[in-house]
């Protein structure tokens, strides 16, 4: 799992820019930044001031040749962010100079860094838990303010503190089931069972609080599936473009216009959707538009949302019925659109057949209920948000099976108490709730999961 050696990185992003900077972490990183730094004062970097900048050149000392111009500043552990000795050199950006630079640190000792091998080095030496690492993860590549919020309350410990202190809870009930086992002969201050009812409760309690966040929390960070569907003509195209507020998807009066899905981020007050416009279904012996329709079809299946259109100007369609029919237990709108032209539709019929669905009403042609969309999306999301002082949201899927499996442990353990069972049996069931609570801190996650989380990072994180 620790892999030893010095590595480095690029720490910024490739490309064009004023200054790239490479982070090198280990115990040779001053040793071999020494080989290839100099300046005026033929400088020894070994003894360097830890966090000052120190301007000078790096060179290829087998050529004699200056590679870059530079700025290296040195910060010794463990006050890190790997808690090793760590060195950052700015040079300028672009591919070139970093490349060069890189190669001589490869050639004097240094390792390229996996993907994530900063922040994982930051974890295995304690700096920070499992949870905090992931929330790093989260920062960088998070997409809206509000999933940038959630994922900075996560590496500030926000989470790790409210499982942390489940944990303290678990474990002292193992230790005084324990103590009142091995010492059952004793007149010691023995665990009764109410006592590990009540706070079995309580803990149970916490854990579906928690629990309770998770639907949000991955919607702030992964953002909403949604996919935009109906039969071909309707103005799916029209919305996708109505959303976007730019023309990105060609409408025109031909039934079967949009043939491959296309697929869009856009930001509704501070969440993240991913919005999919797909080819209209329909029978067809077109060969494009059938794979098209597949398409739509595969999309359909995995989307959190669905919105579904249907056309004001003409009556429903045996391809309405079988969307109507695909749609009834997921989540979705339902869009008239097309009301500036003479209505077929008849309003009581749709909303037997689509029971409870909302149902919004638009004219996108005349720039009507485009806001009415926006804001059903925006309320569903607030839907399941239990409201928190703290931006603590779970966001995770990882955590969020952890903690089921502890709440399902807890409750065994109820089960078990409630029916008077002995102690022994007790704990056991309070064990894996331990063990599940400490996958989340990292305490008792296994090895190749630890691997599997940061090899998902970037490389340079
Ligand atoms: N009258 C009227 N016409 C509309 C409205 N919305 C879209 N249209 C027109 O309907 C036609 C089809 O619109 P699109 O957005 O391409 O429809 P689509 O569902 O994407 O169609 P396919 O890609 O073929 O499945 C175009 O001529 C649009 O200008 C509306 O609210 N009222
Ligand atoms: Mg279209």
């Amino acid at each position: 799992m620790f892999k030893e050696g010095t590595i480095a990185a690029i720490a910024t992003a490739q490309g064009e820019a004023g200054i790239g900077i490479i982070r090198i972490s280990g115990e040779n990183s001053l040793i071999i930044v020494d080989k290839i730094f100099t300046n005026e004062k033929k400088m020894r970097l070994v003894k360097a001031t830890p966090r000052k900048m120190y301007y000078g050149n790096i060179v290829d000392p087998e050529q004699d040749k200056v590679v870059d111009e530079v700025l290296v500043v040195y910060m010794k552990a463990p006050f890190t962010y790997t808690k090793e000795d760590i060195i950052e050199i700015n040079c300028h950006g672009g591919i070139v100079s970093i490349r060069r630079i890189l190669e001589l640190l490869f050639r004097y000792g240094a390792r390229a860094a996996e993907p994530g091998e900063f922040t994982k080095r930051a974890f295995l030496n304690g700096r920070i838990d499992l949870s905090q690492a992931e929330a790093v993860m989260d920062l960088v590549s998070a997409k809206t303010d509000k999933g940038f919020d959630v994922a900075m309350n996560q590496l500030e410990g926000s989470l790790s503190i409210k499982v942390k202190k489940m944990i303290e809870e678990v474990v002292e009930m193992l230790a005084h089931i324990e103590v009142s086992i091995d010492f059952a002969e004793e007149d010691i201050d023995k665990v009764t069972l109410k006592l590990l009812e009540d706070k079995c409760t309580k803990v149970e309690g916490e854990l579906l609080d928690l629990i309770k966040t998770a639907e949000t929390g991955k919607i702030i960070r992964e953002g909403i599936k949604t996919v935009i569907v109906g039969r071909p003509n309707v103005g799916k195209s029209s919305l996708m473009n109505a959303l976007l507020k730019e023309y990105r998807a060609i409408v025109t009066e031909v039934a079967g216009t949009t043939r491959d899905a296309i697929e869009e981020q856009l930001n509704i007050k501070g969440f993240l959707l991913k919005i999919v416009d797909t080819a209209g279904i329909r029978e067809t012996e077109n060969i494009i538009e059938k794979i098209g329709i597949e398409r739509t079809k595969e999309l359909f299946n995995k989307a959190d949302l669905i919105l579904f259109m249907i056309d004001a100007s003409e009556s429903l369609t045996k391809e309405d019925m079988q969307i109507i029919e695909l749609i009834k237990n997921r989540k979705a709108l339902v869009i008239i659109n097309k009301t500036d032209l003479e209505n077929k539709i008849d309003l009581f019929s749709i909303k037997d057949l689509i029971a409870e669905k909302k149902i919004v009403k638009t004219s996108l042609k005349e720039g009507r209920g485009v806001d009415k969309i926006e804001e059903y999306i925006v309320n569903m999301i607030y839907e399941g948000e239990v409201k928190t002082k703290e931006n603590l949201l779970l966001t995770n899927a990882r955590h969020k099976n952890a903690l089921e499996c502890a709440l399902a442990s807890i409750k065994d353990a109820l089960e078990s108490i409630s029916s008077e069972m002995a102690l022994d049996f007790i704990e056991i069931d309070i064990r894996i709730a331990w063990e599940c609570l400490g996958e989340v801190t990292g305490e008792t996650v296994r090895e190749d999961i630890i691997d599997q989380i940061f090899s998902n990072f970037c490389v340079g994180k």
